[in-house]
């Protein structure tokens, strides 16, 4: 049957599984939508295109299908930019579709023009300009494959107009797809699995770092099985965090720039290393120079772009995680680790919990409290959702996320402004789940825009904004290498509640201790989108800290004596 380059997208989109779609109409999408009214997706109405990319964003991770996000050409596009680039850096499978001026036009600076395959062509894992109505199915099927297959990421679809309006009967083809140079389903050879195998049976000191790839591969209980089997110690990078039950015995905690001291320590110590889908990001190692120096190291990848990259490794096993440690597991013997699991426990020393829950009441209210109070009213069960900075580094800290997609956040570009609309995409994706935004003063402002969404959806997010006056983190670097010179951090906020009541929603504001749970309570029970502003403590500091560039076990460590927050034993 005939049909509308426009009536074909929404059913390529329907014959995707595609039910709900995130964007912002504008002339050159125009017919795209208009048809739209005759299919049963819901389009969610955002109120800034990058919100409609972090949407998305959010969609995929807390579901693990493809989110899709749409926006017109010129500006639209180009707003779609930060949200596109934020889900290239956490390899997030999105398809953006972008309505391009009428092919004619193209090159002649027509109004809202933008070479947007142009502009995303390093920001996307590929992109398309579909200038013919016959083209528009099998890119779009393609354009699905290639975000979701191997490792995952963006697409960009651009179609123009014309293609839009023009009519032809489309053919649906469900044949697997052989895209040429592209090998999404490579797997290593014997021999190196052998390889593996051998370095595995012989440390004495092993170590697994386990990243984002467990999450995206479904590889939670492969991981599992491997870790209790050889007995090794297993430590999460931020975007892994969830993949392995955090009070399991044998993990250790996040690794990395704010991740735990002892763990960095054990890396440092280590004699093999089992990267398992994490790719060494600056934030993981410190200084390459001397990171992990005693470690073998075994680095199973789905990308053979990461292998060697930024550590070299001496056994490649690239293929994808599961499959890859489904052939590896009988290989694996059983062993007795105990002495260096041991070992590990001894590094923790007086290094050890951040025990504040004990803590009494000394009239100052910290993030890590609240943080902290929020995992206990929640029992560890919400979908949470955090934008950049400090506070994101204590909601990895001190809220144990229990399992795979309960804690979405922007790693690998860090985006302020993610927070809130990765959560709208979240919530639209588990629409059962307690979904909680984490938000730093700073970042929620980027994109507070979308408190409207909220409203107009009727959606039911919790917000928990953590409200220090400061861009913090930026402020603590300036802190610790700036001389204290606080240029341009100190940031002023609009009153959240006004704000929230504006749009027709609810706020509370918490400036002691004692009013953490209530407000915790109040956003738990009440059923649309509440706003709860933490007032904290100003000038607290996200502890430990590796200095950029620094070697892994050289941290910065909370002063004892200044501040009530203790990190020393749990007997305290
Ligand atoms: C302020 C700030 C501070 C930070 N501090 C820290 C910190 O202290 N510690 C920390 O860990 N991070 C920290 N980060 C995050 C850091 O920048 C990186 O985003 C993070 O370390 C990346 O984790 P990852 O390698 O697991 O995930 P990704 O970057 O998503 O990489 C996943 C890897 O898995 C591979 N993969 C994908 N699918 C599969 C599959 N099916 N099978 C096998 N492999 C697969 C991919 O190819 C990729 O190489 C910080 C970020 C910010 C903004
Ligand atoms: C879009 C964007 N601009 C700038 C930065 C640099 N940056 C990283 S953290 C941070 C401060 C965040 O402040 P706030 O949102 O208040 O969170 P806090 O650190 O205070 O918890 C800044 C400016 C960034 N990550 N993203
Ligand atoms: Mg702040």
């Amino acid at each position: 049957m005939t049909r509308t380059g426009a009536q074909i997208i929404w059913e390529a989109l329907i014959r995707e599984g595609v039910d709900t779609v995130f964007g912002y109409p504008g002339g050159a999408i125009l017919p795209a939508y208009d048809a739209l009214l005759d299919y049963p997706i819901h389009h969610v109405l955002v109120r800034h295109e990058q919100g409609a990319a972090h949407m998305a964003d959010g969609y995929a991770r807390a579901s693990g299908k493809v989110g899709v996000c749409v926006a017109t050409s010129g500006p639209g596009a180009t707003n779609l930019v930060t949200g596109i680039a934020t889900a290239h850096m956490d390899s997030s499978p999105i398809v953006c579709i972008t309505g391009q001026i009428s092919s004619p036009f193209i090159g002649k600076d027509a109004f809202q023009e933008t070479d947007v395959t142009g502009v995303t062509l390093p920001i996307t894992k590929h992109n398309y300009l579909v200038t013919r109505v016959e083209d528009i199915a099998p890119t779009l099927r393609e354009a699905f494959y290639v975000a979701r297959s191997g490792r995952p990421g963006p697409v960009l679809v651009d179609i123009t107009k014309d293609a839009q309006q023009h009519s032809c009967e489309p053919v649906w083809d469900d044949t697997p797809f052989e895209l040429p140079g592209y090998r999404p389903d490579l797997s290593p050879l014997p021999a190196a699995i052998e390889r593996a195998a051998a370095l595995i049976n012989e440390a004495k000191r092993p170590l697994i770092l386990a990243g984002h790839g467990i999450i995206l591969s479904g590889a939670e209980n492969e991981v599992m099985e491997f870790a209790e089997r050889a007995k090794v110690p297993v430590s999460l990078t931020l975007l892994g965090l969830g993949a392995f039950p955090p009070d399991n015995r044998l993990y250790l905690g996040m690794m990395g720039m704010h991740g735990e001291s002892w763990v960095n320590s054990a890396i440092q110590q280590a004699d093999l290393l089992l990267s398992f889908g994490m790719r060494f990001d600056d934030r993981v190692t410190g200084k390459l120079e001397t990171y992990a120096r005693q470690a073998k190291k075994i680095h199973i990848e789905i990308d053979p772009a990461e292998i060697n990259k930024n550590v070299p490794v001496d056994v490649a096993l690239v293929g994808d995680l599961k499959s890859v440690l489904q052939r590896l597991l009988p290989k694996v013997d059983t062993v007795d680790n105990r002495p260096w699991v041991e070992h590990i426990e001894e590094l923790k020393g007086d290094s050890a919990v951040r025990d504040i829950q004990t803590l009494p009441d000394d009239g100052h209210l910290y993030a890590a409290h609240v943080i902290n109070d929020l995992w206990r009213a929640t029992e560890g069960k919400a979908l949470v959702v955090t934008d950049v900075g400090q506070h994101q580094m204590w909601a990895a800290q001190y809220y144990k996320h229990p399992a795979s997609r309960h804690l979405i956040t922007s790693g690998g570009l860090g985006t302020m402004g993610f927070a809130l609309p990765a959560a709208i995409g979240a919530k639209f994706a588990r629409p059962d789940a307690e979904v909680w935004v984490i938000a730093g003063d700073g970042g929620f402002q980027m994109t507070a825009c979308e408190l409207s969404t909220c409203a107009q959806e009727n959606l039911d997010i919790n917000i928990a904004i953590v409200n220090n006056g400061y861009l913090g983190m930026v402020r603590q670097w300036q802190e610790f290498f700036y001389k204290r010179r606080y240029a341009s951090t100190p940031i002023q906020s609009p009153d959240y509640i006004k704000l929230a009541e504006a749009h027709g929603l609810s706020g509370v504001q918490v400036k002691s201790r004692a009013e953490v749970m209530p407000a915790v309570d109040k956003a738990r029970t009440t059923s649309s989108t509440v706003v709860v502003d933490f007032h904290v403590e100003q000038e607290d500091t996200v502890y430990p800290m590796v200095p950029a560039g620094a070697d892994l076990d050289e941290m910065i460590r909370r002063p004892k004596t200044e501040n009530p927050i203790y990190e020393t034993a749990a007997s305290e």
